[in-house]
């Protein structure tokens, strides 16, 4: 009787378990099921996976060469995780923004996943209100007149319709749906971006809230797994303040750059990893992973920056993945990631060798 009610037990506790490791999405495909489940092992293994944006699509000098990265061209190996940017893709452009076409996406999200990798999708579009750039705060109310009695309601709908095709299209050959980590809306708690800090709480809860549903249960995606990304913010509790609520996140992020080189290299070490750990412990408390969705110095003008800023920014923090910005290829000084004959790289070298830091060869090998 005894066994029996302990086997029971554990059965239960067991499926309380899984079921607290279920993406928010009920349909979801068994892939991203398991990519979610991936990231709270690496979590739980104390290992992190390394990425950059737009890695495999151009560099420092180069655009558009078959299984090239500067990453790998510095060290061997390609990242881990792939960051990819849609916007441009609501007002059926050809390219994103930063002249990445999206055919050409598709193909190498997919070698990505292919290799291993872990693929996340950013977007920066442009105000549906003004039809400016993603950067466009002048217009106001923007969020509000794109929600369902809004003047511009059907306009986003059909900016949300075109997105949605085209992540329906990221498919493997054998026709399963490679999942996404999809990241919109990201350093909302900061005034930058239209949908920023300058609108209500309310107004971007809602805009998130109706994104997601209308991804998942209008257009019937479930390979997307949703990252809440906010930048630095002045306390903790603004972290949570714009937060849609556990049912739409999945991935609790942060965006926080380094800016200036050594004469701040302490001050972002030390707030970033303090904040990675409170946003840590909270995910935890969820039952969700954290990540470090974007950082970087740019131009690396520090030579010791990925082992003594970056590494000890992140080291023993439960973060499933750090992602670098671009590597740009028509902007000289916009660069995040190693690039050749950069004098950071040996410090680069020895950041990638530590026994937590994933790389793309170290995914298959695991
Ligand atoms: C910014 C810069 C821009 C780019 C944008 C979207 O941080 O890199 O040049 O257009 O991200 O990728």
């Amino acid at each position: 009787m005894k066994l029996k009610y302990l086997i029971t037990l554990s059965l239960l506790t067991l499926v309380i378990a899984m079921q607290a490791q279920q993406p928010i999405d009920k349909n979801t495909t068994k892939e991203t099921t398991a990519l979610y489940r991936q990231l709270l092992t690496l979590i739980q293994k104390k290992q992190i996976l390394f990425g950059q944006q737009d890695a495999t699509a151009y560099g420092l000098d180069w655009k558009s060469e078959k299984n090239r990265s500067d990453m790998k061209t510095v060290s061997g190996t390609h990242p881990a995780i792939y960051g990819w940017d849609v916007g441009g893709i609501e007002k059926e452009s050809k390219k994103n923004l930063d002249g990445v076409d999206f055919n050409e996406m598709r193909i190498l999200i997919k070698e990505a996943y292919q290799r291993g990798g872990v693929n996340t999708i950013s977007w920066h579009l442009i105000n549906p209100v003004s039809n400016q750039s993603a950067w466009d705060t002048k217009t106001v109310a923007s969020i509000d007149s794109i929600l369902p009695d809004g003047a511009y309601n059907a306009k986003y709908n059909a900016f949300l319709d075109r997105l949605a095709t085209f992540l329906g299209t990221l498919k493997t050959d054998d026709g399963i749906f490679i999942p996404i980590i999809f990241r919109p809306y990201h350093e909302n708690t900061a005034d930058w971006f239209w949908w920023g800090s300058q609108n209500s709480v309310v107004s971007y809860v809602k805009l998130w809230r109706y994104t997601v549903t209308y991804l998942r249960d209008t257009r019937n995606l479930h390979h997307l797994l949703y990252a809440y990304s906010p930048d630095k913010t002045s306390s903790h509790e603004k972290y949570f303040e714009r937060y849609p609520g556990d049912d739409f996140v999945d991935v609790l992020g942060h965006d926080c750059y380094h800016f200036g080189g050594v004469a701040t290299a302490n001050a972002y070490l030390t707030k970033t990893r303090e904040m990675l750990l409170y946003i840590a412990e909270n995910a935890k408390k969820r039952g969700k992973p954290t990540a470090f969705t974007e950082t970087g110095l740019e131009t690396v003008n520090q030579n010791d920056w990925w082992t003594n800023v970056l590494y000890k920014t992140i080291d023993n923090v439960p973060i499933a993945y750090v992602l670098v910005w671009r590597n740009a290829n028509n902007r000289p000084n916009h660069f995040y990631g190693p690039t050749p004959n950069h004098p950071a790289n040996q410090d680069f070298m020895k950041f990638i060798g530590k026994c937590n830091i994933i790389t793309g060869n170290k995914l298959t090998q695991q």
